[in-house]
């Protein structure tokens, strides 16, 4: 090969590298991964939440559904029998009764070190509820909660059984930040994802270190509704969402992302903004859904959206699904071509996949893990992250048992 043409052959293999679809210097692509379960022998019952006490103890705690938060052992590969270490047990209120009810949300306080204080989200009934309550650590025992320093922050009525909501986190402004699914039903028979007066279909921002007269929390002042009056709950940060069931910030950029559950088609993901209307009930992904929207309202589109039935996806880009998990913005160190790339899962399919997006337009969006044919897949009910930035994936065995695994690069 001559000197020019061996030049020519290079620009052309870097000009075709620089067209392929959602190339950029910067990002790798995505990773093909496996789940490997951890903790083995421990028996735990459908994981909703884990999370790393923010304590410096290396802890990691898990809630289980149907309402206790368990601190697991500290060797995670260990097949001795691990006995339960039961941090708060509330299944005595009988919080799970249907099946997306239950105890849901956890959050450490950002100074849980000093002030031993955590935000637990779970659904109540007679009359049916959501609950959000602060509790403080035993000042005895930091193995255990004080059950007795309950202090209710929001009681908020359902009028079904299902889209509870349920994730609780801080954000990087120090606030408590909630979702509320719109209340349940189909279709949100009672139009509260558009209703600013109610706090169903919404995410919430609360400062919990103060209070406002007999208000157990404080609005932060600079929420987008507050001092509307009757018109508007002030809590409300986001609205326009049918079942926004878990939801993260980026812990470099501090965007907050939710996934929202679909109606009958389309499952989406959603960067929240301030005060961002998110559609529902009148747009199901990028589609109109039940009557127009009144004149002048705006709304905004989820980032990505992904069908239940292949029919929908007509390019056969995504394969289809039937209930999304929203996960993380993976800032680890154990895999890193999955660096930037926000995880998400269908609940129903088992199927991970990670996106990474420029400015809201999607440029890289694949599949991590397709549950192997003839399996069942784990049911994917939600992600967590420890105090690193790893991520863990908390699943579903049947009815009733949980698997935590870690994703590990693919043998295959
Ligand atoms: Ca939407």
């Amino acid at each position: 090969m001559t000197t020019a043409n061996f030049l020519r052959r290079a620009l052309l293999v870097w000009a075709a590298l620089c067209v392929v679809p959602g190339w950029s210097g910067a990002a790798e692509a995505l990773p093909k991964l496996d789940l490997r379960p951890l903790w083995p022998s421990l028996v735990v019952e459908r994981p909703v939440w884990l999370g790393e006490a923010p304590d410096g103890s290396g802890r990691m705690f898990l809630a289980e559904q149907p309402g206790t938060i368990l601190i697991l052992p500290k060797n995670r590969q260990g097949l001795e029998t691990n006995a339960r270490s039961v941090f708060l047990d509330l299944t005595f209120r009988q919080p799970y009764r249907d099946n997306e009810e239950g105890l849901l949300g956890v959050a450490f306080h950002p100074r849980y070190r000093t002030n031993g204080k955590f935000y637990v989200y779970y659904t109540q009934h007679d009359p049916r509820r959501n609950v959000l309550s602060e509790f403080v650590v035993s000042k005895k025992d930091p193995a255990r909660a004080d059950f007795y320093s309950e202090r209710i922050l929001l009681e908020v009525a359902r009028p079904y059984g299902n889209h509870c909501g349920g994730c609780t986190i801080f954000g990087p402004d120090g606030y408590l930040y909630v979702s509320l699914g719109d209340g349940g039903g189909a279709d949100d028979p009672h139009d509260n994802g558009q209703n600013l007066q109610s706090l169903l279909g919404k995410i919430i921002r609360l400062d919990v270190d103060a209070q406002t007269g007999r208000q157990p929390y404080r609005i932060p002042p600079d929420n987008p509704f507050l001092g509307r009056g009757v018109a508007a709950r002030g809590e409300i940060w986001a609205y326009g969402l049918r079942n926004p069931w878990r939801m993260s910030f980026d812990r470099r950029t501090g965007q907050l992302w939710a996934a929202d559950l679909g109606q009958n088609k389309w499952e989406e993901v959603n960067i929240i903004t301030k005060g961002g209307n998110y559609g529902w009930n009148r747009r199901e992904g990028f589609h109109p859904f039940k009557e127009p929207a009144p004149a002048g309202v705006k709304f905004t589109d989820p980032i990505l959206e992904y069908p239940h039935h292949p029919a929908l996806d007509k390019k056969n880009t995504h394969r289809p699904g039937l209930s999304i998990t929203g996960g993380h913005v993976y800032r680890g160190e154990k895999l890193p071509a999955l660096r930037g790339a926000y995880l998400y899962a269908d609940f129903a399919m088992g199927t991970i996949w990670a996106l990474r997006q420029e400015k809201g337009r999607i440029t890289q969006n694949a599949a991590l893990y397709v549950p192997p044919p003839g399996t069942a897949p784990r049911n994917v009910a939600s992600f967590a992250e420890d105090a690193r930035g790893e991520i863990y994936v908390l699943t579903f065995e049947g009815r009733t048992n949980g698997v935590v695994c870690e994703l590990v690069t693919a043998a295959r």
